[in-house]
């Protein structure tokens, strides 16, 4: 049994102080009490549930920079993924773990302490499989074993390369897999890791072979997560209705099981009426705000999600920022500009506004993710990150301003310690390994760089 008692803690929706926080050998939260005198690990700073990362393609970590070149005129998007196309031709496994450790690690400093690795990398660069069909994926779980973060691994079905069924491009074979390939792969990284199954996208999947990742997940584990890329650029909407006669959310919601087990990536053009049948299904909204933007995708309509009652989480995605306060900070500030006000997301007068956006996305995240977090209370894994009071940032301030001062103007980051599944991964900004990941890091973007 381990004890902490902290000078502050978010207990469901109040800053409290003088918490005590209880959990046993499993890392599972047992008891949680504030106002009660000093016992055990004494920890001054105000102590959050860490943050849930719902989508990341780990790699793309290592693209910083490359991307920043106009594209022909009209194109924005799809020229961006072309380039990717061409940037993962050249990883090896090493280069791999190597980007996805520190990558983890830098998700964990920014007060990430699980991620999910929607994960399409599995051939090797001419398109064969691994000696190991489970090679790439083993370096995923490699790379958290090292950082410490908690993984969710989604392993992505890729088989087409637009609506209707056609053939996979050239530069998408490291992605493709047979179906029972990919039922193979996904049962038996079940047997090491936290997973779930990702249908890349409605372009990447026919009808039969999504409803096959359905029936799949669930022999996996109860509600293991499904996560799918929806609706994210117009394109995909006009190639969606030219096939179909319905858009991408429209149509999922017709024809798949659509349930809290499920996240749907994006979602940034769903109408009113999508909107409102989606929301009371309990799915997922996965939102990647900097990334949005980056790609210039279009913007989701969180304040009407939020007040039809719909849960979203934030993921890092392409992974040009590692910081849930900066994800946040975009999120909410589209919509302050969009509507020149400040409060926009539906809130009673008073209420701290970055409060409820981080405790919404908290309980997103740890929902997509399948994992029993997100919150400070018994039965929760204690996913802990501490902020710590002295930083320039949050010095004098008052306890209940700590979190928003963070989100508002956490950049460089306030946060201290950082615990996962009751391990402390980083004490005092320390991580026993970053060392090792980061100059491990900087090799191989040095050998990847000779290759550009
Ligand atoms: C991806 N990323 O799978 O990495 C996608 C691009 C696609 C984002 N959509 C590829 N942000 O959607 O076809
Ligand atoms: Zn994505």
């Amino acid at each position: 049994m381990t004890t902490l008692h902290a000078a502050h803690a978010l207990v469901e929706d109040r800053i409290e102080a003088d918490v005590t926080i209880t959990f046993g050998p499993d890392g599972r939260i047992e008891a949680v009490t504030p106002d009660t005198p000093p016992a055990g690990e004494r920890i001054a700073g105000l102590v959050l549930p860490g943050m849930a990362n719902l989508h990341s393609h780990a790699f793309q970590r290592a693209m910083l920079g490359l991307t920043e070149r106009a594209g022909p005129e009209g194109d924005t998007f799809w020229h961006w993924r072309d380039v990717m196309y061409r940037f993962l031709a050249l990883l090896d496994p090493d280069d791999v773990q190597a980007i996805a450790a520190q990558l983890q690690l830098e998700c964990l400093r920014q007060g990430y302490t699980a991620i999910a690795e929607f994960h399409y990398l599995h051939n090797a660069p001419d398109g064969r499989p691994y000696d190991d069909p489970a090679e790439l994926s083993h370096r995923i779980v490699a790379a958290a074993a090292e950082s410490g973060i908690g993984l969710t691994l989604l392993p992505v079905l890729y088989r087409h390369a637009g609506f209707g069924g056609r053939p996979p491009t050239e530069g998408q074979r490291r992605f493709v897999l047979g179906l029972d390939a990919y039922a193979a792969l996904c049962q038996r990284l079940a047997g090491v890791t936290r997973v779930g199954v990702a249908p890349h996208s409605l372009r990447a999947v026919t009808p039969e072979e999504l409803a096959a990742a359905e029936a799949l997940a669930d022999t996996l584990a109860a509600a293991a997560p499904r996560h799918i890329h929806v609706a994210e650029q117009e394109a995909e909407v006009a190639d969606c209705l030219a096939w179909s006669g319905a858009r991408p959310v429209q149509w999922l919601l017709d024809h798949a099981g659509i349930g809290p087990s499920w996240c749907l990536v994006h979602a940034t053009h769903v109408t009113p009426e999508e909107l409102a049948r989606l929301a009371p299904t309990g799915a997922v909204a996965g939102l990647c705000p900097s990334t949005e933007t980056n790609l210039g995708d279009g913007i989701f309509p969180l304040p009407a999600w939020r007040a039809a009652g719909g849960r979203f989480g934030i993921g890092s995605d392409a992974n040009l920022t590692t910081s849930p306060a900066e994800e946040l900070r975009w999120l909410d500030g589209i919509h302050r500009l969009l509507q020149r006000r400040r409060a926009v997301m539906p809130a009673a007068p008073g209420r701290s506004i970055g409060l409820d956006l981080f405790r919404a996305a908290l309980a997103g995240g740890a929902q997509a993710l399948g994992r029993a977090a997100g919150r400070i209370a018994p039965g929760c894994v204690a996913d802990l990150v501490v902020l710590d009071p002295d930083h320039p940032t949050l010095v004098g301030r008052p306890p209940a301003a700590l979190l928003d001062a963070w989100l508002t103007a956490g950049n460089p980051t306030p946060v201290r310690d950082v615990m996962v599944d009751g391990r402390w991964v980083i004490r005092r900004g320390h991580h026993p390994a970053a060392a090792a990941i980061t100059a491990r890091f900087r090799t191989c973007m040095r050998r990847l760089a000779a290759r550009l």
